[in-house]
């Protein structure tokens, strides 16, 4: 039985999983029992199948599926697909394939592949996000939003492209040219439907402080709702008639330096304020500001653009007339779409005020030994009358109670986040269940549900900005079922992100044809307990998810107003170590460390290669790594992003069927900490492929006897519980193997194993490698799966050290009896010894001249 016989054992315990539903959670839960919710994000089915990416943040949350299996919870512990998206769409276009049958394809794909890392999931709840019976409640959703006032059409600016027929997203649009072919976009109006997620923009922000999430993702989220405290303050439009400019400042207390306004180019009273012999200079402005993102308008290195007006707006405090400019660095969409500028204490107003020769003038004081331009920190204020003095926070307060017993400004908060856009011109997403009598819209009642998509023959865009669904001529054209009138259908279909908002409420109650999900199972299984997923969904899938979830808390379909209790983000898994050192080409000779620039060493001139070496000719020396054959020559190391084109991509497929799901699974959880990013290193599967070998060994080839363990084995088995279990909750996998590993070298040295200690060290090992467990299991005489044995119970007197009573001699006569650890050495034992009133009363003062330990029998002081 010498050989791991992986393949056979791994193939036989999938099938036995299948076929048993091992894992599946009934529908009917005892609820009496505790709960435990364990998600993964679920993948999108791409047509280059699984990555190891993928298996990494799975097999995390199934080793504590599997453990809390075993704790006795309840565990709900599902997959499924998002399968709708561009990938499919575009493959449709290019072969006349339908997105659903690639879609299938992708899916089946991957499904095998999960199964075959032995993932402990229940497949009877895989959900399908494009599944009518699954998008029919997404739609329902929908129609919640609307009734709510909670989606709304606007006319929304999107890219089209004339070349291509059809609108594109800002990251297919690279400098106003399409990502494919470069032909020229222009942005168009266009009537879409918006989710008011910035209605929920503070209890978004508010409902953090309950979630125990990475901070970084939740100062992620927070800086993406970007709350502000200021001021709205109103500036008069010299001339004759009344109008205001409204602008949004959170900096009220340096108005007095304000000497310019800004508006945003699409402003409504642009063309009003406008001079005649401004008017061409502006309306050319405003015609390239069109063309460009409001991430290009904003970066903040970027060269500032603006046109003069021509008009002014009288400051209402310092009384100055000051001219109003345009410039695409205000957006219209943020605060009021104007600003007083401020060049004294705000970088981008500066630079503008230095470009178009605009006056700059202090209201606080830098420090004496401040050098830089705008000055944005804190200190006294200055040129600002009855404000002078005061800092910043007080400044601030001042200001706005003047502002708004004048009636000349009011305090306000605002927030970056945006209305959610919602319509894509797109085929393969769900489609937007309302249908138009004109511009008159209604909702499909419930019992319309689902909307299902009309079957297309050919993908081609449309040609208008409407989107392919446009050309479905016998599905565009129905019956308004409220009126019984002829209505036309939505074009639009929802984004990507639709059905990745809910999903996990499906998982609880996936076949419910009456109700998204049955109450009392929502009630029992949410909120998630453990949600693990990729750090690149920081912000808009879990912003979405968590807006959507708090709108069904209000409409009392859930019982939490936040979804996932705490989230994990794994680490991103890069290519293998790649080392390089540095030839001088004319020379030939190796050149350690150089500084290369344009390929040339920056110090001496001398043209240089890049010379690959590989992973066998490499020694290190410390966190330095050196070539083997010449260790003066340091290597340059770097790891990279798994890509196609670099061509480091590790296909897990290969690994699996080379080493097994076990010693795979093993490896992604031992490479480092869950959340690290970590290179890939295929060493490191023989490693734990070896590790699996010798447990095999360690089991199967030593007699296992129902004998008592002796002290030592009780003690090295209830560690390892203590370490692994500890382990497993604080989701520290890598060292919870390191323990089972020290476990193995220590037991190796046992003449036989004892059947206890063999079957809880099998137990423990399970989470992590199911398959040879199970095998082990059995091989130990067991006939039904370990799935939901009791987890081996820590027994804390087996960690506490071994005591005993030690006489004490001070000059050969006993004096004191001490209780010590066995494993205590002589400093410790006179330590303690001297502590004893008895030993210091004898000792007195004399100086000690000897003292002799004889381990665990006698301790003799010999004082003089
Ligand atoms: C005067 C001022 C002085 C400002 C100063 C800042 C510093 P946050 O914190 O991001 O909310 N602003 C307002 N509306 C804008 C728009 N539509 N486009 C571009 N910039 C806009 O930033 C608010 C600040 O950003 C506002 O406060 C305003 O400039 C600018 F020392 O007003 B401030």
């Amino acid at each position: 039985m010498a050989k791991y016989p992986f393949r056979e054992l791994e193939n036989k315990w999938q099938a036995y999983w299948q076929s048993n539903k091992t894992f599946k959670t009934p529908t009917k839960v005892d609820t009496t029992k505790p709960k435990y919710y364990v998600l993964d994000m679920f993948p999108y089915p791409s047509g280059a199948g699984l990555h190891v990416g993928h298996p990494e943040g799975y097999t995390a949350t199934d080793i504590v599926a599997r453990y809390k299996r075993m704790c006795g919870y309840n565990v709900l512990h599902p997959i499924g697909w998002d399968a709708f998206g561009l990938p499919a769409e575009q493959y449709a276009l290019r072969t006349g394939t339908h997105p659903r049958i690639t879609t299938e394809a992708n899916i089946n794909r991957f499904r095998k592949q999960l199964q075959s890392l032995g993932l402990s999931y229940d497949w009877d709840r895989e959900i399908d996000t494009t599944d009518p019976e699954y998008y029919k409640w997404t739609q329902w959703i929908f129609l919640q939003l609307l009734e709510r006032g909670l989606a709304y059409e606007a006319k929304v600016p999107v890219w089209w492209c004339e070349a291509l027929g059809t609108t594109l997203s800002n990251e297919e649009v690279v400098d106003g040219k399409s990502d494919i072919g470069g032909h020229p976009c222009e942005r168009r109006m266009l009537r879409q439907w918006v989710l008011r997620i910035t209605e929920y923009a503070e209890r978004l922000l508010k409902g953090l402080e309950h979630t125990d999430w990475p901070q970084s993702t939740k100062e992620m989220q927070r800086n993406w709702i970007g709350r502000s405290e200021g001021a709205e303050i109103d500036f008069k439009v010299q001339g004759g008639d009344s109008s205001v400019i409204r602008v949004y400042t959170t900096r009220p207390d340096t108005m007095f330096g304000a000497t310019y306004m800004v508006l945003a180019p699409e402003h409504p009273l642009v063309d009003h304020i406008s001079t005649k012999a401004q008017r061409n200079e502006v309306s050319h402005y405003i015609e390239l500001a069109s063309r460009k993102s409001d991430i290009e308008r904003t970066e903040l290195q970027k060269e500032k653009t603006g046109v003069f007006t021509g008009g002014y707006a009288l400051n209402p405090v310092s009384q100055e007339a000051i001219p109003i400019w345009i410039a695409d660095y205000v957006l219209s969409s943020y605060g009021t779409g104007a600003i007083m500028a401020v060049p004294g204490e705000d970088e981008r107003d500066w630079a503008f005020a230095a470009k178009y020769d605009l006056p700059i003038v202090r209201t606080v004081q830098p420090p004496s030994d401040f050098t830089g331009l705008a000055y944005t920190g804190d200190g006294p204020a200055i040129n600002s009358a009855f404000l002078n003095g005061l800092y910043i926070q007080e400044a601030k307060e001042r200001i706005i109670d003047y502002l708004e017993s004048e009636g000349l400004g009011t305090r306000k908060v605002n927030y970056k986040l945006r209305d959610w856009l919602f319509s894509r011109q797109r085929y393969w997403g769900e489609p937007i269940p309302v249908v138009f009598e004109g511009d008159q819209v209604s909702s499909l009642p419930e019992n319309a549900l689902p909307l299902t998509l009309p079957e297309l023959e050919e993908f081609k865009p449309s040609g208008t900005p409407e989107g392919p669904l446009a050309l479905a001529q016998n599905w565009l054209q129905t019956i308004n079922p409220s009126s019984g009138n002829i209505a036309k259908r939505e074009t639009n279909t929802m984004p990507q992100w639709a059905g990745s908002c809910w999903y996990f409420l499906r998982y609880i109650d996936p076949k419910n044809s009456m109700q998204i999900v049955d109450p009392k199972l929502e009630k029992y299984w949410m909120p998630v307990d453990l949600y693990i997923g990729g750090a690149e969904h920081a912000v808009l899938h879990l912003l979405y998810a968590r807006f959507w979830h708090m709108v069904l808390y209000d409409a009392g379909v859930v019982s939490t107003p936040e979804p996932f209790s705490k989230l994990v983000h794994q680490g991103m898994i890069l290519g293998e170590l790649e080392y390089t050192a540095w030839k001088n080409i004319e020379s030939g000779q190796w050149v350690t460390s150089p500084q290369v620039s344009g390929g040339k060493d920056v110090h001496t001139g001398a043209h240089l290669e890049a010379v690959r070496i590989d992973e066998e000719r490499v020694t290190k020396d410390g966190d330095k790594f050196f070539l083997k054959e010449k260790p003066q020559i340091q290597l340059d190391v770097r790891a990279h992003k798994m890509s196609k084109s670099r061509g480091n991509v590790i296909n897990p497929d290969e690994i699996i069927s080379q080493f097994g799901a076990d010693a795979f699974r093993l490896y992604e959880m031992f490479m480092g900490p869950l959340e690290q990013v970590k290179p890939w290193n295929t060493r490191g599967v023989h490693g734990t492929f070896r590790f699996l070998t010798r447990v095999w060994r360690l089991i199967t080839e030593r007699p296992v006897h129902d004998i008592k363990p002796e002290r030592e084995q009780l003690r090295l088995l209830h560690q390892t519980i203590d370490r692994v279990t500890s382990d497993i909750e604080g989701l520290r996998m890598n060292t919870a193997i390191a323990a089972l590993m020290e476990f193995v070298n220590a037991a190796f040295k046992w003449k036989q194993i004892p059947q206890e200690i063999a079957e809880y060290f099998v137990l423990l090992l399970s989470p992590f490698a199911p398959h040879i467990s199970e095998e082990l299991w059995q091989y130990l005489g067991h006939q039904e799966s370990l799935a939901y044995e009791s987890w081996p119970e820590l027994d804390k007197q087996y960690l506490t050290e071994d005591m005993i009573d030690l006489p004490v001699q001070v000059n050969g006569k006993l004096r004191a009896t001490i209780r010590i650890p066995v494993e205590i050495d002589k400093q410790q034992v006179v330590e303690r010894a001297m502590l004893e009133t008895n030993v210091l009363k004898f000792v007195a003062n004399k100086p000690v001249n000897k003292e002799i330990y004889v381990p665990g029998r006698i301790l003799n002081i010999v004082v003089g």
